[in-house]
């Protein structure tokens, strides 16, 4: 008979009121014994809460944001449901206080580690000890992840030496004594156990030093030379929870600096090295920032795209100014709680135009000028081409003209025709040739094709290939080469309505020109209201290579050869 059961909170030895981070199951799951049900998360630790035992989760009694301590209610599961084998070795994390009598694991979970026992090492002299790895639990063959001292460093007692991890937790192994450390005895990579020798220490028993050493930088920084440190007795057990359920243990964690470490669970941490990514290049979509499998997995799918570069040059740049360290998470909303969803997955172009539409608006300095032309003649003279044409099946489109016109525009302005200097960032690159991209509206998004040497064609052969090109977008067949080498853009939602909007540059342009429904509007001519076809422009320029001035002459000139058109030909 299926028995229902209560997950409760197991011991977390200090750790009151932690913030629920991630639900990792839901109702109707079924889940294995030692499969992760929740994260919680204070201000310096995080950690996965396994089950105890296998069975469909019948309902969750915890919610995003809840605050939870020891014996809260985190489940019901029905314990004899069917349910899966366990996925992977489990980390033997703290386990639930119900449903089983408590395992060893839950009992080493409750228990205070041993600090690391040292004897004497055999290849050093008399004040020499070796460190090894205290008991942790069941943990077995733990990889090491980081070096957090070198030979030569002065450490605290209790300062961290190394970081081991596994899937569901890391933990930092602590020196039970102060000292200089004299030899490592693990590199980065090395797998190990209870009693692995991890370094040997000399003066070990002597006062700790009254400076210590910071860790090397690019690791994990070292516990602040504290009194508190110098002194620190023997693991609390709120240390030794934190220490094996991946935290930081308090005493000895120094302050986090802005753009500090990437805030991400240990088996998050493991899924990003095993495809090589750095996660401080990736932006967490998680409470507070958190990164979050899926935000490795659409990063590793914006590099591949060339959405993102890898070290973030950009990126780097919005992190470093703290943009991106100071936004606040993301809202998580449970829609379903106000009705009726549907989930649809995104096309593979949005996905790989959003990480790119991202970086452009956020690094780019955008301003938008906007502006008005008078096309009421050019408007009557396209529609009398097309009458001269019609037979020939030709159909000149204001999109033509206005390529033309913005060729015209990037001459006498180029600027606007124009890119940073990617590799140094201190020089502007002119292009002399005027390739012009157009936005494209296809059922799967927004593509942007380029016409190649726009300033060398006429206008009906412009038509023409647009038409081209658009059909291409639509029937998702332009190849890479249809979209590369452009210099200028032009966004064309005349066709569809609009007055004015703030189209984003389509970086390593500098400019864009968006452009919506032309209308027929009372002009004065000085003397009386006349009625005028008036089109409206919206300019987006990079205000690191242009100017408002420069911009505003662009749209006045672009509107002056628009109404009238013979000035193309200057
Ligand atoms: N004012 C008034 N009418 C206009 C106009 C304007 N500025 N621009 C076009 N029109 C009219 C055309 O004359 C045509 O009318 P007829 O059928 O009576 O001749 C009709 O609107 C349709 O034109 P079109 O937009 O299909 O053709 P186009 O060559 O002007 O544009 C293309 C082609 C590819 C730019 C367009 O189809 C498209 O995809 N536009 C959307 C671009 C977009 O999504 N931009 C937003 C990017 S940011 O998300």
């Amino acid at each position: 008979m299926a028995q229902q059961v209560e997950v409760k909170v197991p011991d977390i030895g200090d750790f009151k009121d932690v913030e629920v981070i991630e639900l990792l199951v839901k109702p109707g799951d079924a889940i294995a014994k030692d499969q992760s049900l929740i994260t919680v998360e204070s201000d310096k630790a995080s950690m996965e809460i396994p089950s105890s035992a296998a069975g469909i989760v019948k309902q969750l009694m915890v919610k995003l944001g809840d605050k939870v301590s020891k014996d809260s209610p985190l489940l019901v599961i029905d314990s004899e449901a069917q349910a899966p084998p366990p996925a992977k070795a489990a980390a033997p994390a703290a386990s639930p206080s119900v449903a089983a009598p408590p395992s060893s694991s839950a009992h080493r979970a409750t228990t205070p580690p041993e600090p690391a026992t040292p004897k004497p090492a055999s290849s050093a002299s008399s004040d020499s000890v070796e460190i090894t790895v205290p008991d942790i639990g069941d943990f077995k063959d733990v990889e090491v992840i980081e070096l957090l001292v070198k030979p030569g460093d002065t450490v605290a007692k209790d300062q961290s030496l190394i970081t081991v991890e596994s899937d569901k937790a890391s933990m930092e192994i602590p020196s039970s004594h102060a000292g200089v450390i004299k030899e490592l005895k693990i590199k980065i990579g090395d797998k190990v156990s209870k009693g692995t020798p991890v370094a040997t220490l000399s003066g070990a028993g002597s006062a700790a030093p009254k400076s210590v050493q910071p860790a090397p930088a690019s690791a994990t920084p070292s516990p602040a030379a504290t009194p508190e440190a110098e002194t620190a007795e023997a693991p609390t057990r709120s240390h030794a929870f934190a220490t094996e359920m991946g935290a930081r243990p308090e005493p000895l964690e120094p302050s986090p600096t802005p753009g500090g470490k990437p805030h991400a669970s240990p088996s998050v941490r493991k899924f990003a090295r095993e495809l090589g990514v750095e996660l401080t290049a990736v932006r967490g979509s998680g409470p507070k920032g958190r990164i979050t499998e899926d935000d490795v997995r659409s990063h590793v799918k914006g590099v591949m795209a060339g959405g993102v570069r890898p070290a973030a040059a950009a990126g780097a740049a919005v992190t470093a100014s703290g943009v991106a360290s100071h936004l606040p998470a993301w809202p998580q909303v449970d829609f379903a709680k106000f009705g009726s969803i549907k989930r649809v997955e995104m096309s593979r172009i949005r996905r790989i135009s959003g990480p790119a539409l991202t970086r452009n608006w956020v690094t780019i300095p955008h301003v938008t000028n906007h502006d008005d032309a008078d096309i009421t003649e050019l408007e009557a003279f396209r529609v009398q081409l097309n009458k001269e044409n019609e037979k020939s099946g030709i159909k000149l489109t204001m999109l033509a003209f206005l390529i033309k016109a913005c060729v015209a525009a990037l001459k006498k302005f180029p600027e606007f025709n124009s890119s940073i200097d990617a590799s140094t960032g201190d020089a502007i690159i002119l292009k002399e040739y005027f390739n012009i991209g157009f936005a494209a509206d296809t059922p799967n998004g927004l593509v942007v094709p380029v016409v190649k040497d726009a300033d060398k064609k006429g206008v009906i052969d412009i038509a023409q290939e647009t038409g081209v090109l658009a059909a291409k977008a639509r029937d998702g067949k332009l190849g890479p080469t249809d979209m590369q080498g452009g210099t200028f853009s032009i966004s064309s939602l005349g066709g569809i309505g609009g007055t004015y909007f703030t189209p984003i540059i389509n970086a390593p342009e500098v400019a864009i020109l968006g452009v919506c429904r032309s209308q027929m509007r009372p002009v004065w001519d000085g003397k009386q209201f006349v009625p005028r076809l008036i089109l409206p422009l919206s300019l987006s320029w990079d205000h690191r290579v242009v100017d408002g001035a420069g911009a505003a002459r662009f749209n006045s000139y672009l509107a002056q050869v628009l109404a009238d058109f013979r000035r193309v030909l200057l």
